[in-house]
């Protein structure tokens, strides 16, 4: 059964026309006027675009004492409903655990997605078996792997640690993340605040001042370079983090950063918000910051200094925030978005004028899609790729509300904000997942995406590699011993 999306416009990260795209077998067939099809999708007054790509979930993920709420299931149902149509979750092993062992939970968790997804392995400690297991991670298709520079004690992993697995990293032709908060500062100052008896969740945010998250994306960075690796910085949430992946790229170097939709479009007032659970519900890290950040994470969007929008979506009920009474560093860290990402980037970006429409797709969809390399089987609009598609209705309108979200959590940290420009059909590999405001799942039709490593290293300015094959110099006139 083919199917035909007639009528719309289509709008890719370099290219906006009129035309129909005709799909089969899950694949887009043929794009161009007239097309007919055995059944026709109508996208009159609609952009035709690549499906969103999340490359930044945590789906029912064992964290700080208890589980993250959202699983495969709610959180790929909460995606299709929003216009994305792949995610990318991060395995994470706990201490001591093989990264094989943790791959085969994270393999487990996932047989019910509604969409395509693939995975990000974390590093959460360092040591043979460690680095004996990455090439086999890699021949699995899983080319990107995370490390946590904060959460000392839990999964943070130190500087020597970083540089072993980034050099390894390089050698194998894959890509570092990382989780840019220095984790030793962060754990002193939680200690003080708690000390001065500052307990609430306000407390979080002045736990993590943006130095902490630019002075480790620094280092990331530096050492990043060091180990010739590529560098994906998370949650690029300051001007101080955004300043050093801006000098980074002006000097060659791949480093890459991602903002979340959170940071772009909620501040920090909310954690002085007088409810404890309002505060609460938003205490994720790193921490929301003030409009002069958010200006600054928007220009990175239009400059092309930043490259990705993603949500960190890692959801927890109103309950499991509130182990955190008393003690703000027991509430779990995290929100949601996965849903909400696409309309409010494109409300706050593309309405306000601020992002172009290409630019929309780009950063939600195809840089992504390129960094990981899976484009253009995803991230395009072009013959031969997935039918990964989003019909997008820019004249739609809403109220996001916890009460019609797909999410498994009581709250939404948009609750209330106007939405305009939504999904009116979302398309997962052909298949109509989403339709006119109600979704239509299929547990177990996400498949796995494999990923092949693309073996770029960073190798353009840096003046590190001449000293790693170390010759010592002669010298005469040493002198003797015990003089
Ligand atoms: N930050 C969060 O807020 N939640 C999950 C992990 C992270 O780094
Ligand atoms: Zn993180
Ligand atoms: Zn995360
Ligand atoms: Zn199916």
């Amino acid at each position: 059964m083919s199917k035909v999306i007639k009528n719309g416009t289509v709008v890719t990260a370099d290219l906006t026309y009129k035309a129909d795209v005709k799909i089969d077998g899950g694949k887009i067939v043929e794009i161009g006027p007239d097309l007919t099809g055995d059944e026709v999708l109508d996208a009159t007054g609609c952009y035709v675009m690549p499906g969103g790509i999340d490359p930044h979930t945590h789906l029912e993920m064992p964290f700080m004492g208890t589980y993250s709420a959202d699983d495969f299931e709610s959180g790929t149902r909460a995606a299709l409903a929003g216009g994305t149509t792949m995610v990318i979750d991060f395995a994470l092993p706990s201490p001591g655990q093989g990264l094989l062992d943790a791959l085969k939970m994270w393999d487990n968790k996932s047989t019910r997605a509604h969409c395509d997804y693939s995975f990000h392995m974390a590093v959460t400690w360092w040591d043979k078996q460690v680095f004996d297991e990455m090439p086999k991670v890699i021949e699995r298709g899983i080319t990107t792997f995370k490390h946590f520079m904060a959460y000392k004690g839990a999964l943070m992993v130190n500087d020597d640690e970083l540089y072993a697995s980034f050099s390894r990293l390089a050698e194998l032709g894959g890509i570092a993340m990382v989780h840019a908060e220095n984790g030793d500062v962060v754990a002193e100052l939680s200690a003080k605040l708690l000390a001065a008896g500052n307990t609430g969740p306000e407390a979080h945010a002045y736990s993590r001042p943006t130095q902490v998250e630019g002075e480790a994306t620094n280092r990331a960075i530096m050492i990043a370079d060091m180990a010739g690796v590529p560098l994906y910085v998370v949650h690029t949430s300051c001007e101080e983090s955004h300043e050093a992946i801006r000098r980074a790229k002006m000097q060659g170097k791949r480093v890459w950063g991602e903002p979340l939709i959170q940071h772009l479009t909620l501040d920090e007032s909310e954690y002085f918000n007088t409810d404890w659970d309002h505060a609460a519900r938003r205490v994720m890290s790193p921490p929301f910051r003030n409009k002069q950040h958010q200006d600054s994470l928007w220009a990175g969007l239009q400059s092309g200094s930043l490259s990705v929008v993603a949500t960190d979506h890692c959801a927890f009920t109103t309950d499991q925030k509130r182990t955190g009474v008393g003690d703000f560093t027991k509430i779990p860290n995290g929100t949601g978005g996965l849903e909400d990402r696409l309309p409010m980037l494109w409300t706050h970006g593309v309405n306000t004028g601020r992002l172009t429409p290409n630019e929309f797709v780009a950063v939600t969809s195809t840089n992504i899609a390129k960094i990981l390399n899976c484009y253009p089987r995803k991230g395009a609009v072009l013959v031969g790729a997935d039918a990964d598609l989003v019909v997008w209705d820019p004249e739609a309108t809403k109220t996001i509300t916890a009460d019609s979200q797909q999410s498994a959590i009581d709250y939404n940290v948009f609750e209330g904000q106007q939405v305009k420009g939504l999904p009116r059909y979302t398309l997962t590999r052909g298949r109509v997942a989403f339709a006119d405001g109600k979704i239509n799942p299929e547990p177990g039709h996400g498949q796995f995406v494999a990923r092949e490593p693309k073996g770029s290293v960073n190798q353009a300015l840096s003046t590190w590699k001449e000293l790693t094959a170390p010759r010592p110099v002669e010298r005469s006139g040493i002198p003797a011993t015990g003089v």
